[in-house]
């Protein structure tokens, strides 16, 4: 029975981008008129909009508050020359397939998910193969935090302070053997816990990868914070992979095994749609997907469309990875 399907046009889409400073102005103008949220233009309007009035307590009551390790001391040499996302639109704007489709619905239906207790296993290439608790983690390994670009395939974007550990450290931890070229991430399998792994249309569990070198460079995170907490559930907690110079969905949420190779690993929208998402996936305004333009992006709290960015803005620090314009 074929598990795997490609998937309709609808579902990776740049049409459902819509600008959330038009959602929460408009939340605010009904509320001034007395409206709460009461969908006056029907359709038209992201989902969000026909929830009750008291909705923008329960989107702040998925973000953790902040303990120990948190905040973490901000790296300096990560600023970005644009303002931070503000968060509660970041919390609710997310691509999560594990959960559900519909951006705007994440952090509803994440909210019984269970990211602890929680272990990464390290294997493979490594001289010192580990499973480590989430909590042994934070406490091994010194946390800082960064402000980084981030860019969705789907042409939009933030920008927001992560809280991680430079993957590297991990590398180094674990010593990778001489046979090691690839790393393989994968997240969890819990279709309790996530409807929308009840969709067998899609290759659970969701799986990445990144060259050794990719894995070592000064950008790569293990993200398991943002804005100074630890991550919601919707951002991908405990722990995901955050590589800024490459689109979003590179960017592996909710990682429960990592493991080092000698060949290239699969990826999950790849194995779907191998003409549309290829391996390296690296931000570039010049290089079209076969759908639409990736000359501009959507800012998601402004809904302004700014020019994209060679390798994000990160070219200084990643071009060197590539040869040829990857
Ligand atoms: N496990 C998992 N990781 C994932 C995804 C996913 O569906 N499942 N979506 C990816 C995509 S397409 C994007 S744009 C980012 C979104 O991250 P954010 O919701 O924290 O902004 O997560 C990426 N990581
Ligand atoms: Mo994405």
């Amino acid at each position: 029975m074929p598990l795997i399907r490609i998937p309709k046009r609808w579902e990776l889409p740049e049409s459902q981008v819509t600008p959330e400073s038009i959602y929460w102005n408009r939340r605010r103008f009904l509320k001034a008129l007395g409206l709460g949220t009461v969908s006056l233009l029907g359709g038209f309007w992201p989902g969000l909009l026909s929830g009750a009035p008291d909705e923008q307590d329960e989107l702040r009551a998925t973000i953790p508050p902040p303990h120990k390790p948190y905040p973490a001391p901000r790296n300096p040499r990560f600023q970005v020359d644009r303002p931070l996302t503000p968060e509660l639109i970041a919390a609710q704007y997310n691509n999560f397939y594990e959960f559900t489709l519909k951006k705007n619905g994440v952090w509803k239906l994440a909210r019984r998910f269970r990211p602890r207790p929680w272990t990464i296993e390290i294997s493979g290439e490594v001289h010192r193969p580990t499973t480590l608790d989430i909590d042994q983690l934070l406490a091994r390994f010194p946390l800082e935090e960064r402000v980084y670009r981030f860019r969705c395939v789907e042409a939009w974007s933030m920008v927001v302070p992560w809280t991680g550990i430079p993957f590297k450290k991990i590398l180094d931890f674990v010593q990778p053997t001489g046979q090691a070229r690839y790393v393989r991430f994968v997240s969890f399998y819990r279709p309790e816990e996530a409807p929308g792994q009840k969709d067998r249309s899609y290759p659970w569990p969701y799986f990445e990868g990144l060259t050794l070198a990719e894995a070592s460079n000064e950008l790569t995170l293990l993200a398991t914070g943002i804005y100074g907490h630890p991550l919601p559930n919707q951002h991908g907690a405990p722990a995901r992979i955050v590589v800024p110079w490459k689109y979003g969905y590179k960017n592996i949420k909710s990682v429960v095994k990592i493991e080092l190779t000698r060949k290239r690993p699969p990826t999950f929208w790849n194995t779907l749609v191998p003409d549309e998402y290829d391996f390296w996936s690296n931000v570039n305004p010049n290089k079209p997907h076969p759908r639409w333009s990736q000359a501009t992006e959507r800012d998601i709290a402004t809904g302004r469309r700014i020019p994209t960015l060679l390798y994000n803005g990160y070219a200084q620090e990643v071009a060197a990875l590539y040869k040829e314009s990857r």
